[in-house]
């Protein structure tokens, strides 16, 4: 079983190479970011909380997100070819919440593979998504600017925790779709 964290500013690319994992290791595919928008557009309860939260760029809070993962990996579990973990964790809380689920769960990570593109990149793909989609925190570009930074605050450091554990990986996040993707299936099909 190949369970995966892809791990990487916004706009680094993670949902765009999660999709391409999902597709040819045959993986699930969790992306906390996702789940929460479509909470957002069945205007459920959960959607409600967390909306203006998003759309200002900040983090919704860690409970909420660990009990969206528990629900998600309680209901595949075991049935389950592997995981690949999109936008999750982002906080040492987030992260220690994940050990124990996972170890609850007889679970453990193969690998967290963070994607590295360069900031003034980000904002690049970040504004030209804003172009084609209508993601509300993608429009305004001090929201653009506060995502990088609760990136480099809260979410940069977790990377230290899992390489301490051995898991830590980095791949160049910049070039072609195709080429990206090589780099991280070569990774993939480095794990045991
Ligand atoms: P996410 O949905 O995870 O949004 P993101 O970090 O901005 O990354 P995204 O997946 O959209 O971008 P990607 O790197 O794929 O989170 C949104 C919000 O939800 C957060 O701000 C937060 O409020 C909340 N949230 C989510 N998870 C949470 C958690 N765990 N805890 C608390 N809150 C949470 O990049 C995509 C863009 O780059 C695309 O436009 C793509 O086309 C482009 N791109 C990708 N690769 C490219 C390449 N090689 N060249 C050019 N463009 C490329």
């Amino acid at each position: 079983m190949k369970n995966i964290v892809l791990f990487g500013a916004p706009g680094s690319g993670k949902g765009t190479q999660a999709a391409r994992l999902k597709e040819k290791y045959g993986l699930v595919h969790l992306s906390t970011g996702d789940m929460l928008r479509a909470e957002i557009a069945k205007k459920s309860d959960l959607g409600k909380q967390v909306e203006s939260i998003m759309a200002q760029g900040k983090l919704v809070s860690d409970e909420l997100v660990l009990a969206i993962i528990r629900e998600r990996l309680e209901k595949r579990g075991a049935s389950a070819k592997g995981f690949i973990f999109d936008g999750f964790p982002r906080t040492l809380v987030q992260a220690e919440g994940f050990d124990g689920l996972l170890n609850g769960l007889g679970l453990s990570l193969s690998v967290v593979l963070q994607l590295d593109v360069p900031e003034s990149e980000l904002l690049e793909r970040l504004q030209r998504r804003a172009n084609i989609q209508s993601r509300a925190d993608d429009k305004d570009p001090a929201v653009l600017k506060q995502r990088i930074a609760v990136y480099n605050e809260e979410t940069a450091p977790v990377a230290s925790y899992y390489d301490k554990q051995g898991l830590f990986k980095r791949v160049d996040g910049t070039g072609t779709l195709d080429e990206i993707a090589a780099r991280v299936s070569d990774v993939v099909e480095s794990l045991a």
